[in-house]
């Protein structure tokens, strides 16, 4: 967490935020609010950015291999959306007061957290699909709860990401659906990226309540609006009959409807791999790391290039004016 110590705060103002919290209105970047409530914004806001950011990686890696023209142009375009979520909220960070740069290199040396589930390779074409339907998903899940969290830009950026969120999670339940009525070695291959997607995806919502450091603050400053156990029932809750209309099975053989709660009730977690993915020690955190890293450096005649001219262009103004 964060080193800092977080300042003394005026408890009139506090009481005041937190009334307007409670009221249900939303917090905007020029109105007062806590030390700690725009560091966990930050910290939140930046980790999912990272998240986007990285999470092209995965999916970039099979453009060149994707089976016809018709797929190819779909992933392009959803792993350009992933690049624009990133910028978006990246922007959304800088209305709390931080750089996006200083973010960022935080995410280069590995000092920020992005998202456990990028740490997996894709191994098959079904992965595109699979990720998109199950990735996809619980991000959708998660977010569309945060498009009503208490503060107005996050909320507004999730509005708009979860839009596009949908559209992917269809084309890749799409993918899926074609490759379940294919060949057996079609059906073969999704089965087995299900196998491999399905227990990283329930851990992308964070660990359980009981463990979940940050989630009473946030829950009480209305930045989450669920806990992250009530919206990993939820995910495995929609997506089991999605499983079961493609005829696919989910790998886990305690799955069973409670006609009691109307819930889906899924075996146990292994927090320990997930645990060790967020420490660094997934089985792709090295490379994805390497690969924005080389691409930052790679990158660097584009912004030297990109300052270059801006300072030109301030010069002819001042000649002009
Ligand atoms: N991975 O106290 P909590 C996408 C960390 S969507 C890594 O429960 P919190 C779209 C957590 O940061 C994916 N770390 O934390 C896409 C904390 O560490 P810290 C991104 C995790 O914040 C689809 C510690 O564990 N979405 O990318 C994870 O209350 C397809 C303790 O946890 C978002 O970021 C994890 N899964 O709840 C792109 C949504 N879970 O910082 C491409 C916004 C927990 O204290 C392709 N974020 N940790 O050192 C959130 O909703 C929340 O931050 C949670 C975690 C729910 C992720």
């Amino acid at each position: 967490m964060d080193p800092k110590p977080t300042p003394q705060e005026d408890p009139a103002l506090l009481a005041a935020f937190e009334a307007r919290i409670a009221a249900g209105e939303s917090i905007e970047p020029k109105d007062w609010m806590p030390e700690r409530y725009r560091r966990q914004l930050t910290r939140m806001m930046s980790q999912h950015a990272h998240s986007e950011v990285v999470g092209m990686l995965p999916e970039g890696n099979w453009i060149t291999r994707a089976p016809s023209l018709r797929r190819k142009m779909s992933l392009i375009a959803k792993v350009q959306d992933e690049a624009g979520h990133g910028l978006y909220i990246y922007c959304g960070t800088e209305t709390l007061g931080v750089d996006r740069f200083d973010l960022y290199r935080q995410l280069l040396d590995g000092t920020a957290k992005y998202s456990s589930i990028f740490n997996y390779p894709t191994l098959a074409w079904a992965d595109m699909g699979v990720i998109g339907w199950l990735v996809d998903g619980a991000a959708i899940v998660n977010q569309t709860v945060l498009a009503k969290t208490s503060y107005g830009p996050y909320a507004r950026a999730m509005v708009r990401i979860c839009k596009e969120e949908n559209f992917h999670k269809r084309q890749g339940y799409e993918l899926c659906a074609t490759l379940a009525a294919g060949t057996p070695a079609q059906r073969a291959m999704l089965q087995d990226s299900v196998n491999r997607f399905w227990w990283p995806a329930l851990m992308m919502f964070g660990p359980s309540d009981t463990d979940s450091p940050n989630s009473a603050e946030l829950l009480r400053w209305r930045v989450k609006r669920k806990t992250n156990d009530e919206l990993r029932q939820r995910f495995v809750n929609l997506t089991v009959p999605q499983a079961q209309a493609i005829g696919v099975t989910l790998p886990d053989p305690d799955l069973r409807f409670d006609p009691e709660t109307k819930n889906w009730v899924f075996g146990a977690i292994d927090w320990s791999e997930f645990y060790e993915v967020i420490k660094g020690n997934g089985p792709c955190n090295q490379e994805r790391l390497a690969a924005r890293n080389r691409a930052h450096d790679e990158g660097r005649w584009v912004r030297e290039a990109a300052t270059a001219h801006q300072a030109k262009q301030a010069a002819r103004s001042t000649e002009a004016a």
